[in-house]
């Protein structure tokens, strides 16, 4: 009888162990693969700007085919080689240094809240640093190069399930249409539910690099400060 209690006892344990692992946020590696020992490891990104919010009731930057899209704006002044996005809800227990903190985030970083998150990469018909308004960015031709709804690289969500998002997009050099040449690109960070939806959650950009003169802010007026 004791023997059976101890390892249900030790079942629990283990049990919650793994289920506090789960929700640990891994570094975030890029598609570049380095050998160390018997593993294969994805050399983490060294660049990487972190946003958390909290998407609520008209707190969105614009609604697109029914989904609430926050945006993180990026302007890349050279030809970069790739970037990756990332976004989990909800933020939970992660701490993130030099993370930037919206207000809405802060007002409920304790909310338990949390949604099915889904990511853009998009590139604007924006080339020069000089054009760069809040109305040429409205008017823009936006044109999605990459997206993604569910990664099992991200951790779980709190009901189990692996709805958290990543994305790695490699610029293909020999394909202009697909290139990242210089210009203004954007995150856009939303839902896989079109309507209503709440929570808090962490939004990644990274490149494997330091690029000199790549500014990503939460808004053009930030954005503008940088370039
Ligand atoms: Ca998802």
């Amino acid at each position: 009888m004791k023997t059976k209690i101890l390892i249900l006892a030790v079942i629990l344990a283990f049990g919650s162990n793994l289920n506090v692992q789960a929700q640990k946020l891994k570094k975030f590696g890029s598609s570049i693969e380095k050998k160390i020992g018997p593993k294969t490891i994805k050399v983490p990104y060294t660049d990487v700007v972190s946003y958390m919010g909290y998407a609520a009731s008209g707190n969105e930057d614009e609604v697109k085919d029914g989904k609430k899209f926050y945006y993180i704006y990026v302007w890349i002044p050279a030809v970069a080689p790739e970037i990756g996005v990332r976004m989990m809800s909800p933020v939970g227990k992660t701490k993130i240094k030099k993370a930037t903190q919206s207000a809405a985030y802060t007002e409920n970083a304790k909310s338990t809240d949390y949604f099915d998150t889904y990511i853009t990469l998009e590139r604007s018909d924006i080339i020069s640093k000089d054009n760069i308004n809040e109305g040429a960015v409205k008017s823009a031709n936006w044109v999605t190069l990459e997206r993604n709804d569910d990664s099992s690289e991200m951790p779980k969500q709190p009901s189990g399930s692996s709805y958290n998002s990543l994305l790695r997009y490699k610029s293909e050099a020999s394909d202009p249409l697909k290139a990242l040449t210089v210009g203004l690109y954007r995150i856009g960070f939303t839902t896989y539910k079109t309507g209503e939806v709440k929570g808090t959650f962490l939004a990644e950009v990274a490149a494997p690099i330091k690029l000199p003169g790549v500014v990503m802010a939460k808004t053009i007026e930030d954005l503008k400060k940088g370039l």
